[in-house]
């Protein structure tokens, strides 16, 4: 039965630190339309005051003097940039101009997986849309702005009760000159599974409306099962990055599985699958400088598309790693702006534009405005304290583990909920065991979350690698464990292990081709019918339909809290984590144009229904809304 718990565990199932306000609150789908946007924010606003935001409660608090950060000056107007170029040119264009620069060309990633590892992916839009014309103005030499996909999509509608694709459409017009980026898992889409072929292709469509650059890569390096997202985003006219993810050590002649050979054939494969661009995704933060040097060198020699690197500051020497890779010719490498690197996170911006000015690989960005926006960033850092989650100090645990960056965070989150807190480093090395049972495997999502899923449980029940491999031994294993062993998520180089896989299974026979080649298309408009049947007759447009393809139960769950809260994305990040005090004022722009100015101007007592009252001046009109009093 412990067993069965815990496979149940919402931890388990979910990927999160808690899904207890949605269990909890049935109330939730009782839709009241009648009730203007300004009400239902200050319902929003009244329970949070009332009864504390669950995602915050018991964690770190912000600063009591905490400011409103407010975005740098714009010192120009945009000047051009890589967007007018692949608008005016195509993609080809842009990869050609990329391998004639003689600068290293930066990404900034502060906001998406800069966030995603630091923060657990909780920064909200309205935070990173003030800062963005800033961007457009003060940073055009920029390659692009990684700024949406992997975790960002459905944290975004999950716990921060917002719409990613509204978050995109406001990026997208507020940086006009610059490329927007995004993270694809190619047919696990923005989710943990595999998705039907015509479900990607439409995904696909509908986020180039926004994004110019899509970093696609497979949670087991299988080329195979990229193209149906690779061939999308060529279709759509955008930048084709395909992405070879690094693990491994290829100095190390024990993991002769992983080398400079490996790494070449699949980008001569992903070349010839259309990329554009050829990503190298560092997820975890395990390219040594010297390998960095090596890996660079050689790709470059035998492949001929521009190269984009990725890292993690896991370790603490990335940014050597990143030097290093810009010795060896790297076209373009990712960073984090300062207040948000480091750790788990990129490398620090600044620090690189400032150790390669006056070189031949001179970034041309300027460090002023570097430091200008790095210190907005510092202060939107500061109001999630309550998720600050990773490490205080470099950790080479990282070459032991191999965990992504941003897994990392939300393993250990797990692992607290579990109370396996203190046994933290028995959890690292289980993983890498369970890696090795695996058959050395990528690990990044969702196959990460496989192995981290199968090394708590583990740990948990005190089970060795040997146990889990005993025949005679039964073992319950994760469901995310048996899916894959059935070939769910694709095929890793060279299989996974027989032994393994008929444990799993049971001795029941995988699917050892492409996942989507047995899933049937869904008939999309017969989904939007359906999905605006429970949502009584909401006319559902393109982008709540992928949303709802990727999520259905996030999107509809994130529905009924819209209906019952409105357009909480306008408040400030503070607000929306700890509601108001008495005699606060705040002001929330819900259109273009269209302020709330809201005063909160005394909490009641809790009355004999267990209710209160909270009494506020919308735009200059009192405004009384009772809530219940949970606490
Ligand atoms: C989210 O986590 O995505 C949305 C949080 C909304 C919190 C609401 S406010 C009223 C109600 N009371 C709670 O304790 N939580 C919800
Ligand atoms: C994601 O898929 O979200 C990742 O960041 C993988 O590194
Ligand atoms: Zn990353």
């Amino acid at each position: 039965a412990f067993v069965e718990n815990l496979l149940k565990h919402p931890t388990f199932l979910d990927y999160s630190y808690t899904t207890k306000f949605i269990d909890e609150t049935p109330e939730l789908f009782n839709f009241e339309k009648r009730r203007d946007r300004g009400t239902k924010v200050l319902t929003y606003i009244a329970d949070i005051t009332v009864n504390g935001h669950p995602e915050t409660e018991g964690r770190a608090t912000p600063a009591e003097d905490l400011k409103l950060p407010v975005p740098p000056a714009k010192k120009a107007d945009p000047a051009y940039g890589t967007r007018n170029l692949l608008e005016q040119k195509g993609p080809k264009a842009v990869a050609d101009w990329m391998k004639q620069q003689k600068q290293l060309l930066l990404t900034d990633t502060t906001m998406r997986d800069a966030h995603q590892s630091l923060l657990a992916t909780r920064m909200r839009s309205i935070d990173m849309v003030r800062v963005a014309p800033t961007y457009a103005a003060n940073m055009p030499q920029l390659f692009s702005m990684e700024c949406w996909g992997g975790a960002t999509f459905d944290v975004a509608y999950r716990f921060l009760q917002e719409c990613p694709w509204q978050r995109l459409r406001d990026l997208r017009a507020a940086m006009p000159n610059l490329m927007t980026q995004m993270l694809l898992r190619a047919s696990n889409g923005v989710g943990y599974t595999n998705y039907p072929d015509n479900v990607v292709q439409a995904f696909v469509a509908e986020a180039a409306k926004g994004i110019d650059v899509f970093r696609v890569f497979d949670s087991l390096n299988w080329v195979e099962n990229m193209r149906v997202a690779m061939d999308a985003v060529q279709e759509a006219g955008k930048v084709c990055e395909g992405t070879v993810c690094y693990t491994g050590d290829i100095l190390d002649p024990n993991r002769a599985k992983y080398d400079v050979k490996y790494y070449v054939d699949m980008a001569k494969e992903l070349e010839a699958a259309g990329a554009h661009v050829l990503g190298l995704k560092d997820m975890a933060g395990l390219l040594k400088p010297a390998s960095a040097k090596l890996l660079i060198r050689a790709l470059k020699e035998e492949v001929g598309l521009p190269i984009h690197f990725h890292t993690h500051d896991t370790s603490g020497i990335s940014g050597a790693t990143v030097l290093a890779a810009a010795e060896a010719g790297v076209d373009a490498v990712d960073a984090a702006m300062d207040a948000f690197s480091g750790s788990t996170s990129q490398p620090c911006m600044g620090s690189i534009v400032e150790a390669l000015r006056n070189t031949d690989r001179d970034t041309g960005i300027d460090i002023e405005s570097v430091r200008e926006i790095s210190e907005y960033w510092e202060g939107v850092r500061a109001q999630y304290v309550a998720f600050e989650s990773g490490t205080p100090a470099p950790a080479s645990e990282v070459y032991l583990h191999e965990m992504p960056g941003g897994q990392f965070t939300n393993l250990k989150a797990q692992a607290r909920s579990l109370g396996l807190e203190e046994r933290w480093h028995e959890v690292a090395q289980t993983y890498a065991d369970v890696n090795q049972m695996f058959g050395d495997i990528v690990k990044v999502t969702p196959s990460s979350k496989v192995v981290g899923d199968m090394a708590l449980m583990m740990v948990s029940q005190g089970l060795s690698r040997d146990d889990v491999e005993n025949p005679d031994k039964d073992v319950a294993f994760p469901d995310s464990v048996v899916d894959m062993m059935s070939g769910n998520l694709g095929q890793p180089a060279g299989g996974f292990p027989d032994g393994i896989v008929d444990k799993v299974l049971k001795g029941e026979k995988p699917n050892t081709d492409r996942p989507g080649a047995h899933l049937e298309p869904i008939d999309l408009e017969a989904t939007r019918a359906d999905l605006s049947g429970q949502l009584e007759g909401y006319k559902v447009d393109d982008e709540d339909l992928n949303g709802y393809l990727m999520y259905p139960k996030v999107f509809l769950d994130y529905m009924g809290r819209h209906r019952q809260y409105g357009p909480v994305r306008a408040l400030p990040t503070k607000t929306f984590f700890y509601g108001m005090e008495a005699g606060e004022e705040v002001s929330a722009e819900i259109d273009p144009g269209k302020t709330l100015e809201i005063l909160l101007q005394a909490i009641g007592e809790t009355d004999e229904n267990g209710e209160v009252k909270v009494f506020f001046e919308l735009n200059g009109q009192p405004r009384v809304i009772r809530v219940p009093n949970r606490l």
